[in-house]
């Protein structure tokens, strides 16, 4: 293609070029470039056209058939209000830069009322469609956000399961999302989930790789570290905090909250939350988190919880998160504002209920007249019209989850897992085995020693569950016979403390038997035994292999997911890249003579439509697909695989 730009070009071919044309032309290569581009784009849709999607846990097709409507926010005088060009208002962001981590925490904790943080751009599609929400729709409606929730505490938009979902099935760059919203919404606080010792990944990485991690983080745009971990071992916990304390970043951390403290005898009732907190208060945070993921947390536990840690902690900024699972999430968020929290969580309607967060709308109804929430009712309904189309363009990750799920208390499935176990079940026809898995899971978990679910403990509680649905094994089955079972690796992994320990140590002699002689029995945090990563080396290896554009944010990502990172390369360098993609067009198959609008850069748009896919080549499988693209026509030779 190089060489037809090169033949094609006006100088060249009136014969006035000069000896050093080439060179003082990089116009040629631009052009190179961006059809070479194209080209790559045109195999993916080409790809789509004659094979169908191969996104993991797509069913179906989007249910939206047209371009997403931007709903448009007025003035006070109700002229609209152009949010492309009209800087937004200043919001807790300025507050944040003016004063610093510490002043921002004195001023979140001084504010008269309850703040909100928005997590429709992170938990929320992490938890009803699989996370699979891509930047295209999120940078859409940042610059409409910026404005709308201009009050708002912050916006949870990154970590968690999106760093890795963002790479392994959405082909995207996380690091890119996280900076282009960065850029839409100057004004807001970014939040993120981090997983302490584990960064975003499902076990520890070397310390050093948690401080690199997180120092890019907060020098992409997030603000706020929500920090955990998953067996609140305080151990764990800290190498995530000091982390974000090295690199000057708002502390969050966080007391995961497991079952129900209001039933006598359970494991974690108020004595050992009250605890958790005074080693999290000595450990120093700007913002204590209590994260509630399964959502269990019933709105008495709430105002008791919330309310005995204000008695004892006046000054400490509260954050709550909660589920709506169960249906009480609401009620619970309205609870635990009552009570002293200064911030809570909520998602936007079209994105709330069910394994998400409670509904914005309804928790700010609940409040009203009691306490400010510092945000608009009518611009928070406004931006809602554009997440009512995405639930529809997404519907096709969508678990088919009806209403509350009342057992919640009895399983304490965190959301997003919820979600994902009924997909699984749903995919392999397996209605039945769904309300085993849901039984067979509680059972896993008062075998392991009812531990705190969630990532990644919780993946070690599903796995059990769904090996002992499998085998059809009892609970007695797995005691009586655990030396001679071959568990999953989740669960080995767990018994020899390569999760961390758990509050009230591992159940004996469970834990021997599992391990027998194959795993060791850890008893410090695994990251102690892990030699620093090399990561200069690791820069330089990835440099000779993926070319000069390495970035410190490029290690960051093969730090945590080695071998995903790679795959993502390797996709990118197959088809581009694709986040330029509507996703309409990312997920559909293209339908001949329509047109599909994509713009590489500012000022640099492709019109691409789509006029035949060929017969196929019985002897070689490949069927040609054409386009015309920019009016010119275009073919692409594509494997049926079929
Ligand atoms: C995650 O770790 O991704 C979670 O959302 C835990 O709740
Ligand atoms: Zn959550």
């Amino acid at each position: 293609p190089f060489l037809l730009t090169l033949l094609t070009h006006p100088v060249f071919k009136d014969g006035s070029y000069w000896t050093t044309f080439i060179d003082d032309t990089p116009a040629l290569f631009e052009m190179h470039s961006s059809k070479n581009r194209a080209q790559k784009l045109l195999h993916y849709l080409a790809d789509l056209a004659v094979n169908g999607s191969s996104i993991k846990g797509q069913v179906g097709l989007p249910k939206l058939h047209t371009q997403p409507i931007i709903p448009q926010l007025h003035d006070s005088n109700g002229e609209v209000i152009d949010v492309n060009s009209v800087a937004p208002p200043a919001g807790w962001r300025n507050v944040l830069l003016n004063k610093g981590a510490e002043g921002f925490a004195k001023a979140v904790r001084d504010f008269k009322g309850t703040l909100l943080m928005d997590t429709t751009w992170r938990d929320a599609h992490q938890s009803l469609l699989a996370t699979r929400v891509r930047t295209y729709d999120l940078a859409a409606i940042a610059p409409t956000t910026a404005h709308a929730l201009s009050g708002a505490f912050a916006l949870e938009c990154w970590g968690g399961a999106t760093f890795d979902v963002a790479m392994r099935f959405l082909h995207e760059d996380p690091w890119e999302r996280l900076r282009i919203l960065r850029k839409l919404v100057p004004n807001i606080p970014f939040q993120m989930l981090l997983r302490g010792a584990n960064g975003v990944a499902y076990s520890s990485l070397p310390d050093n790789a948690i401080d690199h991690f997180v120092k890019q983080a907060k020098d992409n745009g997030v603000d706020i570290f929500r920090v955990f971990d998953a067996l609140n071992d305080i151990e764990q916990l800290k190498v995530g905090v000091t982390a974000v304390k090295k690199a000057g970043g708002v502390v969050e951390a966080t007391v995961c909250y497991s079952g129900d403290m209001l039933q006598p005898g359970k494991k974690y009732n108020l004595d050992y939350y009250l605890d958790t907190v005074n080693k999290i208060v000595k450990m120093g945070t700007h913002i204590l988190g209590i994260k509630d993921m399964a959502g269990t947390m019933k709105p008495a536990a709430a105002k008791l919880l919330i309310g005995s840690i204000r008695a004892q902690h006046p000054d400490l900024p509260i954050h709550v998160h909660t589920h709506d699972s169960a249906g009480t999430g609401v009620a619970s968020m309205a609870a635990a504002a009552l009570a002293g929290a200064d911030v809570v969580d909520v998602a936007t309607n079209s994105m709330s209920g069910l394994t998400s967060q409670p509904s914005i709308s309804a928790l700010l109804a609940s409040l009203d007249g009691e306490i400010d929430t510092n945000v608009s009712i009518s611009e928070v309904r406004e931006i809602d019209y554009y997440w009512a189309q995405m639930r529809l363009l997404y519907s096709c990750f969508e678990a088919d989850i009806k209403g509350p799920d009342p057992e919640v208390y009895l399983h304490e499935i965190p959301g997003g897992q919820l979600t994902n176990l009924l997909f699984q079940a749903q995919q392999l026809g397996l209605g039945e085995q769904w309300i085993e898995t849901k039984k067979a899971y509680r059972e896993a978990n008062y075998l392991l020693g009812d531990i705190i679910k969630v990532t990644p403990t919780s993946k070690v509680v599903g796995d059990l569950a769904q090996f002992m649905v499998t085998n059809k094994l009892t609970p007695d089955d797995v005691r009586r016979l655990a030396s001679s079972l071959d568990f999953p690796d989740s669960v080995m992994d767990f018994f020899e403390g390569m999760i961390g320990q758990p509050f009230g140590g591992f159940p004996e002699p469970l834990r021997t038997d599992v391990l027998k002689n194959k795993r060791r029995k850890l008893t410090v945090r695994p990251g102690l035994e892990l030699p620093p990563f090399d990561l200069e080396r690791i820069g330089e290896d990835l440099k000779s292999r993926f070319g000069d554009s390495i970035s410190e944010c490029d290690i960051a990502s093969y730090n945590m997911y080695p071998k995903v990172y790679e795959d993502f390369q390797k996709m990118k360098e197959k088809y581009g890249d694709l986040s330029i993609l509507p996703t309409r067009n990312f997920l559909s198959p293209p339908v001949v003579g329509e047109e599909i609008v994509v713009t590489i850069e500012q000022g640099k748009t492709l019109i691409i439509k789509p006029q035949a896919i060929g017969e196929l080549n019985k002897d070689t499988g490949i069927r040609e697909v054409y386009f015309e693209l920019n009016g010119e026509l275009r073919k692409v030779s594509v494997v049926d695989k079929n």
